[in-house]
């Protein structure tokens, strides 16, 4: 097995070879590539250094699967170009995501979709991904009419040069600005740009992907998605209406069931999912599972997880595993 990390320097790039080493991801040969301005540069990876390439060099090596996280456009550009060569790519950028040829993936929901003849596969956006991994046993179940959901989004989800911004402005230093307005201490209901329907890119991923991913264009979906002065992962305040109605009891049993996540939820004793609990974990982390009592089958929920991991990087790995399981690399 020939791999690739495509944005190698990047934020999610750092976490993907964080989790291959973790996850013991068997391969032969590593190429990370990134940027020009990056090539040649050395990374360490299990003890050993491997020297960044440029997106031409790493064609030519034809690895057999490329994870990418680099953005939008270079995906574009340069994913068909190793699809070409017959490497799977396995893309972080929200490029592909709602192309029709394309498959959206959360491994545990929709790994089933993905057939020998894919060669360009969508990670989703990862405040989609920890939605749907909590939504999905449920929807199979009862069957979701109606989500309303609002984030609380990690600066991590833009960069380092976010998190720099909100360090250096909780710091006091006048450092570059990556954000219309100051991040610490503030809340900014802006990801991404703004659309004609007075959406933000951000919010119409959460509608378009979750409805993709779950494959049931009857669901309706609005989302408010918001930055917050916080690492360690983004979270979610969910409404989520049923066409059928569920006992609480019964609710819990399922998350509690559902392979990738962990239902932390006794706010007695002050036990509820949290950021600073989440980093570094590919798990999702449900709470504050409490009926909406305004509306008949309808809960609410608290969601969290970190967007480096399971909302990219460990999302990334899982689908190159499963198809390597799946004998779906050649
Ligand atoms: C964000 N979900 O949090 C977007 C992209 N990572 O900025």
């Amino acid at each position: 097995m020939k791999i690739a990390v495509v944005g190698a320097t990047g934020l999610v790039g750092a976490e993907i070879l964080k989790v291959l080493e973790e996850r013991d991801f068997r391969f032969d040969e590593l190429y990370l590539v990134a940027s020009a301005k990056s090539v040649g540069q050395i990374i360490k990876f299990k003890g050993k250094e491997y020297t960044i390439k440029s997106m031409e060099e790493a064609i030519k090596l034809a690895p057999d699967v490329a994870i990418f996280s680099a953005g939008g456009g270079t995906s574009l550009e340069w994913a068909p170009k190793f699809a070409e060569v017959g490497t799977i790519v396995i893309d972080n950028s929200s490029a592909w995501r709602m192309d029709p040829t394309k498959k959206l993936i959360v491994p545990e929901i929709n790994g089933h979709v993905i057939t020998i003849d894919d060669r360009i596969i969508a990670n989703p956006n990862c405040s989609t991904i920890q939605m749907v991994m909590a939504l999905a046993p449920l929807h199979a179940k009862y069957k979701i009419k109606r989500i309303v959901v609002a984030t609380y989004q990690s600066v991590t989800g833009t960069g380092k040069d976010a998190v720099l911004q909100m360090m250096n402005e909780r710091k006091g230093i006048d450092g570059p600005k990556v954000y219309p307005h100051p991040i610490d201490m503030n809340a900014l209901p802006h990801i991404d740009s703004f659309l004609d329907n007075g959406y933000t890119k951000e919010e119409m991923k959460m509608v378009n992907e979750t409805r993709k991913i779950l494959n049931d264009n009857t669901i309706g979906v609005t989302s408010t998605t918001v930055r917050i002065p916080s690492v360690g992962g983004h979270s979610e305040a969910v409404n989520v209406e049923f066409h059928e109605d569920f006992k609480l009891s019964e609710v819990r049993s399922i998350l509690a069931d559902t392979p990738g996540v962990i239902v932390q939820d006794d706010p007695k004793n002050n036990i509820y999912p949290m950021p600073i609990n989440s980093h570094g974990r590919d798990e999702v982390f449900v709470g504050r599972l409490r009926r909406d009592e305004s509306q008949p089958n309808t809960l609410n929920m608290w969601i969290v997880a970190d967007n480096l991991r399971k909302g990219a990087a460990t999302n990334a790995v899982q689908i190159a595993e499963f198809m390597t399981e799946k004998s779906l690399v050649e």
